[in-house]
């Protein structure tokens, strides 16, 4: 268990990445696939939200909300994702989704860095990007 710290640009470097992007979305994809059928189902990608914090993160939901309104938010979020409506979500929309999100995240962030209590096994992306920073700045763990 640690903290990272994170700013917009920690953020937007990460997504800019390109390769490194890249894989970190496509392993994400991949894991969170349980079925292996190579698309993410509505239940797959409503474990996928939790895990990855993005919901606390960008859309601003907490703990209390009501189990009813997080099935809509992630209801819409599912249908964000899908873009061809198919009702799954394929690997290549599942990273130009991802790379929006985690745009408007840096957005959201600016310039004024946020605190994050990670725990040292932690997937989500900000955990990931401040990780690349690190290595970039020479420290890292
Ligand atoms: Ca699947
Ligand atoms: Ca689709």
């Amino acid at each position: 268990m640690g903290v990272i710290i994170i700013d917009g640009s920690t953020v937007r470097s990460f997504v800019n990445d390109e390769t490194h992007f890249k894989t970190s979305v496509d392993a994400q994809f991949l894991s969170l696939d349980t079925n292996n059928d190579g698309v993410l189902s509505r239940s797959e990608m409503r474990k996928a939200f939790e895990s990855m914090r993005l919901l606390e993160t960008h859309f601003g939901v907490d703990v209390a909300t009501p189990p009813e309104e997080l099935t809509r938010i992630y209801d819409s979020v599912f249908q964000r994702f899908d873009e061809d409506h198919n009702g799954t979500v394929d690997k290549d929309e599942f990273r130009s989704e991802m790379k929006k999100i985690m745009l408007a995240v840096a957005d959201g962030l600016g310039s004024s860095p946020i605190q994050m209590a990670v725990e040292d096994d932690d997937q989500s992306f900000l955990k990931k990007a401040a990780d690349l920073e690190a290595e970039k700045i020479g420290g890292g763990q």
